[in-house]
């Protein structure tokens, strides 16, 4: 049987490979590297994206990017050898006038060696693997910050045991302290995935998940964060923003957490307070240092000094929060929410109220 390693005429054929030929694999090749360098531009480089799934800003985003650097570029490198030897190949061993193709068969020695070089570079990425699964999913450390993460369709309850402090849908981290987050769930499975610094985990009715690190980035802009479990109806709507803050700074803002709603001031304000005080709202939310205290809702007690409104869906603005009042399911499909037929005025009073509980 013939096989085309073994015929003597490789050597001649190299040499006849001519400065054309030369010209044209080098032009190719270089098309080659150009279309791995835009995959890793896309893929790896972008940094500073909101979402980046390769984050490096929390200790647990960051081991798993420096895994999937190790397997990105070995799978780059077998993706560019590839590609240039089935060039190099397919230009110096073309059928030309004179010469047949060959075909190879049952080379025994070649088909032990392209089975033996893919179980090695799979087994050199199980050894990282398995490092990063070992240190992501052992115990926290003993000093970590505890904060139970409950999902809810179609938002996040945060609850800090330590404090005694229950919010909702924007989590606040003291950097360079590990988090210790427990995974809750109140209803169907959703996923806990802040993409620059931690997740995705999920969250699993009656079973308690962990997940832990340690966010090293402070920054005033939030990390934004994703349910990553689809969970129904506005799964897409369920997303969360986490901060970082310097330690004072997360103290300060948990001592304001921690205070009762402020007391309604006259006007607008006050008659918004009456308003929330007597309708239904108080059925289904908490308004610490009121008698609304039910939990099928966000706490409310301070909803209005987050960002957001409706688990990030849409800047907390007084239009919004209106817009909101007015007919939560027209703005969040399956909201669990009802449009409750408030008035332009009721709506208008309601959200001088909200707005000033900061
Ligand atoms: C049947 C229970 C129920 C009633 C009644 C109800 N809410 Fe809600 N409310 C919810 C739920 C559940 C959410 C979370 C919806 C989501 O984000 O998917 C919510 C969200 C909100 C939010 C957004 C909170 C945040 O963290 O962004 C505000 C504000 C709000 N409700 C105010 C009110 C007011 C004011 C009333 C009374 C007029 C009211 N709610 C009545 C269940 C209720
Ligand atoms: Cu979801």
């Amino acid at each position: 049987m013939s096989c085309a390693l073994s015929q003597p005429t490789l050597g001649g054929q190299i040499l006849r490979f001519t400065a054309r030929g030369l010209f044209l694999t080098g032009g190719v090749l270089l098309f080659v590297l150009a279309l791995t360098w835009l995959l890793y531009v896309i893929f790896i480089d972008s940094a500073g994206e909101p979402m980046n799934q390769l984050g490096n800003e929390g200790t647990d985003a960051a081991d798993i990017t420096s895994l999937y650097n190790v397997v990105f570029w070995m799978a780059g490198a077998v993706f560019f050898a590839i590609m240039a030897i089935t060039l190099v190949f397919s230009i110096m061993f073309r059928e030309r006038p004179g010469r047949e193709a060959l075909q190879i068969h049952g080379n025994s020695r070649l088909e032990i060696m392209w089975t033996l070089i893919p179980v090695i570079i799979v087994a050199a990425i199980a050894i990282p693997s398995f490092e990063v699964i070992a240190a992501r999913t052992g115990d926290a450390p003993d000093d970590a910050l505890q904060v139970i993460a409950t999902g809810h369709q179609w938002w996040f309850e945060f609850e800090y045991p330590e404090y005694g402090l229950v919010t909702a849908n924007e989590l606040y981290v003291p950097a360079d302290r590990p988090v210790e987050v427990l995974l809750h769930s109140e209803d169907v499975i959703h996923s806990f995935w802040v993409p620059r610094l931690a997740g995705k985990v999920d969250m699993v009715p009656g079973h308690e998940n962990r997940l832990f690190f340690t966010p090293t980035v402070v920054q005033e802009e939030a990390y934004y964060a994703q349910c990553a479990e689809f969970c129904g109806l506005s799964h897409a709507n369920m997303r969360f923003r986490v901060f970082v803050r310097e330690q004072a700074d997360f103290d300060q803002w948990v001592q304001a957490q921690l205070a009762d709603a402020a007391e309604p001031a006259e006007g607008l304000v006050a008659e918004g307070a009456q308003i929330f005080a007597t309708s239904a709202c108080v059925g289904c939310h908490t308004i610490r240092g009121t008698a609304a205290q039910a939990q099928v809702g966000p706490d409310l007690t301070h909803v209005g000094s987050r960002t957001t409104l409706a688990s990030a869906m849409m800047a907390n603005t007084p239009e919004n929060m209106a817009r909101w009042l007015l007919d939560p399911p027209a703005v969040k499909p399956g909201s669990k929410m009802p449009d409750l037929d408030l008035t332009d005025d009721q709506v208008a009073k309601l959200v001088a109220y909200l707005e000033s509980l900061e």
